[in-house]
């Protein structure tokens, strides 16, 4: 078997806190994941680790005690050259305190850290059978899933204790194991199964991480009974005893998270009821044990007419939950995706986002690159989710979101996520997660550092020069100014331009002989630019105002239109298709002058992945061009070659 890659955490990484003469003081699982951690590193680099107090001093001091508006997970660090202090309030802040340490590699740190919301969680898409179409993991690139192999628990544990001390490093502090697509099979992880959930949460449990599960809203039915109707009594009843069992399984069980009514998932519609009946029934069961449930916004009509214009998904999730703002129990958490349609690589921030003041949302990302180069292509995704974060072309998310969630991008390969550099997205929203404020690049120096310690300057270089802005190429290369789509149906991947134009999907680009994109503006089209709060809804309602990146996704434009950078939409299609392709082509050089300075059979994966995607990008680049200058009969200015 091939040894799994020790990903951001090699034994290297550990060098510096592990020749240290360590003090951890206090008490509780986490202190002794602590000090379980770091005696690890000092065996192996000469340190040392006294736990209690008193004796000689230490020149790393961990301890609780610390000021009580730390929180939860906060911590303080204070210290010079050659002693450090870390003081938390509670356990789980010496957690991160320590990680801290590694990422910071001994440079003196002074200050205190609180994460910016108090969940950040990964949702996984794992299924415990094989599923017939979507296989072990629904939009997984890495291979199986960490939990489950054809239908039985893996009882890999080694592994999942190696990837919950990779989430607790980046400041993960909950899982939801299995697809929110819920299948038969995996309905029985809330009940007979439930043995499994518990084994992988005690796992789970000694890195800070609390465990929820995926449910089916008809699990009543799945186990007998003869409605899911949430204000039935029996049902409630069912939940209240059915949850009472969790608990008493797993004590500090997160909840449940739940798709409702979207792409053929039961849900409360089923029976007159509204989203809220649905999500508050679950709610109250789970408040008397302390848990939340997380409620996905994916609801729009798959099977539209895509004849009928009058219908925009991107309205969707915004029509059907807006209504509902205030109606819901504290402990729901509304889990929206960031975009208004579906995890493209542009969107404009979802609406509905900014728009339930009187509700906890969750803002929902997606690690897995089902949209983004499904971890064949270099795409570091960290610059998307900081622009939708901080505000650059839209509402600032993280000033409103209560937590953060993503889908994981993880799986049984020997790199975890299939392509070695998409790591870095998953450590990156981790981290973002923790601080939205931070810097794309700079969370990037923190993963390389970590993951490739002592490696040469041109190492770090090269990774800057390929991944930095990776995100932007792809979307260069696919579908332009925020169009989105374009993909193969079904499986996603590469450019199929009309393969969802004529679909129920809801996922068109309308373009005809004369110009392209979606008129989704008050005055002629669907009204979505009008959801959004001020200056956003007249920016986007402007054709002249609207950012370049989003001019499709807002408007309907004809090819001659002049964008703001002054370039034709015509000319932007040409231009952009060229460059993303002959940059991704550049990507692969530079990672070729890196042999020898990364480890052969990592060098040798990202080596293979990039010749793939440089395969892949010209593919997209030929299709779209061709595809744009069939219709338009425009010729490119440039006099490029165009089939
Ligand atoms: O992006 C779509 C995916 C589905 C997924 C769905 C969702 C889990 O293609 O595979 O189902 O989103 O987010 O629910």
């Amino acid at each position: 078997m091939t040894e799994v890659d020790a990903a951001w955490l090699p034994p290297q990484a550990w060098r510096a806190i592990g020749s240290r003469r360590i003090r951890v003081t206090g008490s509780g699982l986490l202190v002794d994941t602590v000090a379980g951690e770091l005696r690890q590193a000092c065996g192996r680099f000469g340190g040392e680790v006294v736990r209690g107090t008193g004796g000689e001093p230490c020149d790393l001091e961990m301890s609780l005690g610390g000021d009580e508006s730390l929180g939860p997970e906060g911590y303080a660090l204070t210290g010079d050259d050659t002693r450090t202090v870390l003081r938390a309030a509670r356990p789980h802040g010496l957690l991160h305190g320590m990680f801290h340490l590694l990422r910071s590699d001994d440079a003196p740190v002074h200050g205190t850290f609180r994460p910016a919301v108090p969940r950040r969680m990964l949702d996984h898409w794992d299924n415990v059978d094989v599923h017939p179409v979507m296989g072990q993991v629904e939009r997984g690139y890495a291979g199986g899933s960490l939990f489950w192999r054809a239908g039985r628990p893996r009882r890999d544990l080694a592994r999942v204790t190696a990837y919950a001390r990779l989430l607790a490093s980046c400041g993960i502090n909950a899982v939801a194991l299995n697809n929110v697509n819920v299948h038969a099979t995996e309905a029985h992880l809330l009940t007979d199964r439930l043995g499994e959930v518990a084994e992988l949460a005690g796992v789970f449990r000694r890195y800070g991480i609390r465990t929820h599960l995926s449910v089916s809203f008809a699990a009543p039915v799945l186990h007998g009974l003869d409605t899911a109707d949430p204000l039935d009594v029996w049902v409630r009843r069912w939940w209240e005893k059915t949850t009472a069992q969790v608990y008493a399984t797993i004590p500090d069980f997160g909840g449940y998270l739940v798709k409702a009514d979207s792409e053929g998932r039961p849900g409360p519609f089923t029976y007159g009821r509204s989203h809220a009946d649905g999500a508050n029934l679950l709610a109250d069961v789970l408040a008397a044990h302390g848990g939340v449930v997380h409620w996905r916004a994916f609801v729009y009509n798959h099977r539209q007419d895509w004849r009928d214009r009058g219908v925009d998904r991107a309205r969707a999730a915004f029509d059907h939950f807006t209504p509902h703002d205030g109606a819901f129990r504290d402990n729901v958490v509304l889990q929206v995706k960031h975009g208004p349609m579906d995890f493209q690589a542009r969107e404009p921030a979802s609406p509905l986002i900014v728009a339930m003041p009187e509700t906890q949302v969750g803002v929902e990302f997606q690690v897995t690159q089902e949209y983004t180069g499904q971890q064949r292509h270099v795409c570091y995704l960290a610059p998307m989710w900081s622009a939708l974060l901080t505000g650059t072309h839209g509402p600032a998310l993280a000033e409103v979101a209560a937590e953060f969630v993503a889908v994981a991008n993880v799986g049984d390969d020997p790199f975890w996520t299939g392509h070695p550099l998409a790591q870095a997205n998953l450590y990156a929203f981790g981290r973002l997660a923790w601080d939205p404020e931070l810097d794309p690049a700079a969370v990037l120096d923190e993963w390389a550092g970590l993951t490739f310690p002592r490696a040469p300057r041109r190492l770090f270089d090269a990774l800057h020069a390929i991944m930095d802005d990776s995100w932007r190429t792809y979307e260069r290369y696919t579908a332009p100014l925020g169009v989105g789509f374009m993909v193969r149906p079904g499986h996603h991947y590469g450019p199929d331009v009309d393969g969802y134009e004529y679909t129920p999907w809801g996922t068109y680009h309308h373009a005809d002989r004369d110009g392209v994109g979606v008129d989704r503006t008050v005055a002629s089209g669907t009204g979505c630019a009008g959801l959004y709060p001020k200056p956003w809804a007249q920016v986007y309602e402007s054709p002249d105002e609207c950012p370049d990146e989003l001019a499709l996704f807002f408007h309907h434009l004809p090819y001659e239109h002049v964008l703001r950078s002054g370039v034709t939409v015509i000319q932007h299609i040409y231009d952009t298709h060229f460059a993303g392709a002959d940059e991704a082509a550049g990507m692969r050089e530079r990672w070729a002058e890196m042999a020898g300075t990364v480890p052969a059979a990592k060098f040798e994966r990202v080596r293979e992945l990039l010749a793939e995607q440089v395969r892949s990008a010209r593919e997209w680049r030929d299709q779209i061009n061709a595809y744009f200058f069939r219709k338009s009969g425009v010729p490119d200015a440039k006099g490029r070659q165009i089939y």
